[in-house]
């Protein structure tokens, strides 16, 4: 019998089923710029790409861990400010998601230069954007079913 080695499932269920099943309603907004409640492939590749650039604060053209999870926790305390959980969750959720960053940075460092390159970065994010967009349209919306595969 095969075995699957621990640590890359461990990866996988981590990081995979929290790139792909992201809340919608949160993928939306996060880029939907004209807020019309539909985000377009050309509003969420520029609102990637100012993301990549927001975080590279070295302006090398890549992300180290420091930048790519900076970032995100950066976002995250925006957030928590704005929730009235108490504090003990707070920090218990602020734990948990800052050790999900760095287990997704390792995911987008496909090549384990310890730098996210701006291919790797597009590759997550098309990838991210196709499991959204169930009907291909190109536009995802409520109406799109990610990681549903019931429709031909
Ligand atoms: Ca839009
Ligand atoms: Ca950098
Ligand atoms: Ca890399």
């Amino acid at each position: 019998m095969r075995l699957l080695n621990p640590l890359a499932l461990c990866l996988v269920l981590a990081a995979a089923p929290a790139l792909a099943q992201h809340d919608r309603g949160e993928f939306i907004g996060a880029f939907d710029t004209d807020r019309d409640g539909r985000l377009t492939r050309a509003e969420y590749d520029a609102g990637r790409a100012a993301r990549f650039a927001a975080t590279d604060t070295d302006r090398d053209g890549t992300l180290s861990e420091t930048e790519y999870v900076g970032e995100y926790t950066a976002r995250l305390e925006r957030r928590l400010a704005a929730s009235s959980d108490p504090e003990d969750r707070k920090t218990e959720e602020r734990q948990r998601q800052t050790r999900q960053a760095k287990v997704r940075f390792g995911v987008l460092d496909a090549d384990h230069d310890k730098r996210i390159s701006r291919a790797e970065y597009d590759r997550v994010g098309s990838r991210s954007f196709d499991e959204q967009d169930s009907d291909r349209d190109g536009i995802v919306t409520a109406a799109d079913r990610p990681a549903r595969r019931d429709r031909n």
